[in-house]
């Protein structure tokens, strides 16, 4: 598992060299937005099950035959499983906003997820569409004026949708 920081060090490391200028430019700009990074792992986290349960709803109006008999999230067991999945993947991208680094995402929950699926018979599309879903829920809640002092959030926002892409396109 890596961080930004402990990224950049390695990097530097083995070439054997200082921190780069900009390296250093990169690192400072994530410190200074911390506390909208932290804002956004704090907004999502509280409203994970909201998120969750959104974008499961969107999910299964957009394709309902997933749970018509014989779909896969058909039986609430496999429905609770869907949720499961999805409220994991969101937990990881949360971890992955914080560091502000892939990783964590990539070697804990992506790795070996589309073989898994494969093995399951669970669509990976439609998963990597529960995703999409799981983005705009979260992105929606993140973005929200009201209770918080109002910044430009636009890299951030970016970064965190691109954690959500990776999780998709790893599965779909
Ligand atoms: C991945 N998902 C399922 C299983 C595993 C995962 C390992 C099999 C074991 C089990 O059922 O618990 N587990 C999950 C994950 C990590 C992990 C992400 C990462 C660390 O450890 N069904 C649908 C939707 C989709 C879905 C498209 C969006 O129709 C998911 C939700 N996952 C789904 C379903 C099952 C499952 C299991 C339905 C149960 C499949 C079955 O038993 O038939």
């Amino acid at each position: 598992v890596l961080d930004a920081f402990t990224k950049v060090v390695a990097q530097a490391d083995t070439r054997g060299e200082y921190l780069s200028a900009s390296q250093l430019d990169g690192l400072l700009a994530l410190v200074r937005d911390g506390n909208k990074r932290v804002d956004t792992v704090n907004r999502i986290s509280s409203n994970a099950s909201t998120i969750v349960t959104n974008a499961a709803r969107a999910l299964f109006e957009e394709q309902p035959q997933l749970v018509a008999p014989g779909g896969n999230a058909y039986t609430n067991r496999r429905a609770a499983a869907c949720l499961r999945d999805l409220e994991i993947i969101l937990r990881y991208v949360t971890y992955a906003i914080f560091v502000g680094d892939a990783s964590i995402l990539d070697d804990r929950a992506l790795n070996g997820l589309r073989e898994t699926y494969q093995a399951l018979g669970v669509p990976g599309s439609s998963v990597a569409t529960g995703i999409q879903k799981l983005k705009e829920a979260s992105i929606a809640i993140v973005n929200d004026p009201n209770g918080i002092t109002q910044g430009d959030c636009s890299s951030l926002i970016s970064e965190l949708s691109s954690y959500f892409d990776r999780a998709a396109s790893s599965v779909a």
